[in-house]
């Protein structure tokens, strides 16, 4: 396994880097965040995505190390930002088996600056799936500290609509499969529709992910969707460039 090999190596290397998707709000289409996206820039390989890496990274129990610098990385960079805009940053299921994490994310805080409510942590389902009591009572501390919490790629696994009546989540992040298929499958689009309007009736704001085209915006405006983010606005782009999309979009 010559990737784990090298994985071992590039946090001691500084191979890695840290990307910003920008996330745009439908009203008054401002920028509202971005989601910082892990990278690995390997010397032969060249970039390697973070699907490809971040399996490895949970199978070798470097997650953990590795989330930690993402979220460290991304505070003290958008405390840099001028703006107010929030910060989300995504968490492995398997940081939530480490007792430290929520002393982990304090920390990242305090060390920072970066106010709590501009910090949004990202999860996927999977993390509710065992041991629910337990990580049901670290969102809760989250929460506490003041950050907010999003249900990333929902729409996706086995009982999403289920977790949401055991936890307050801030935002729902609408996988990008289902909007994709929006414009020419009935059925993704009528998905979409259902989730934003469960979005609406539980005080629930809905990000749109994988938006590529006008014509996405436009009906996902029309159905009351939230935010977007997306190629339409941006590809995940080096912490140099968040103030030239920051001119662009403002
Ligand atoms: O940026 P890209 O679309 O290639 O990301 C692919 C996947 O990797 C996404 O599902 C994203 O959630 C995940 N990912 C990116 N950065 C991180 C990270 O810092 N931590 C974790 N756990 N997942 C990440
Ligand atoms: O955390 P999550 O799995 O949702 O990560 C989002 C992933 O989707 C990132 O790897 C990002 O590079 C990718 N992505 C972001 N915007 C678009 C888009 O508009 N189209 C496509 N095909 N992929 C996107
Ligand atoms: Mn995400
Ligand atoms: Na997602």
């Amino acid at each position: 396994r010559a990737l784990e090999l090298d994985l071992r190596r590039a946090f001691a290397l500084r191979q890695f880097e840290v990307f910003y998707q920008a996330q745009m709000s439908l009203q008054d289409r401002r920028i509202v965040g971005f989601e910082a996206l892990a990278r690995w820039r390997h010397p032969q390989r060249g970039m390697v995505s973070p699907a490809d890496f971040i399996p490895v990274a949970e199978e070798i129990g470097l997650i953990s190390q590795i989330g930690e610098w993402v979220l460290l990385t991304a505070c003290r960079e958008a405390a840099r930002w001028p703006g107010s805009h929030r910060i989300a940053v995504n968490l492995s299921p398997i940081q939530f088996s480490n007792p430290g994490l929520v002393e982990t994310v304090s920390a990242a805080l305090a060390t920072s600056g970066l106010a709590p409510e501009r910090l949004e942590l990202e999860i996927t389902e999977s993390v509710l799936l065992d041991n629910t009591a337990a990580t049901l009572a670290i969102l809760h501390r989250l929460r506490t500290l003041g950050v907010r919490i999003a249900m990333d790629d929902f729409g996706t696994g086995y009982s999403s609509l289920g977790y949401l009546r055991s936890f307050p989540f801030d935002k729902v992040k609408i996988d990008q499969s289902f909007i994709r298929d929006m414009p020419t499958d009935g059925d993704s689009a009528a998905i979409v529709k259902a989730i934003i309007g469960l979005g609406v009736s539980l005080g629930i704001s809905t990000t749109a992910e994988g938006v590529e085209t006008e014509e996405q915006l436009n009906r996902l405006r029309a159905e009351g969707c939230t935010d977007i983010q997306g190629y339409l606005l941006s590809k995940p782009v080096p912490a140099a460039e968040v103030a030239a999309v920051l001119n662009r979009i403002p």
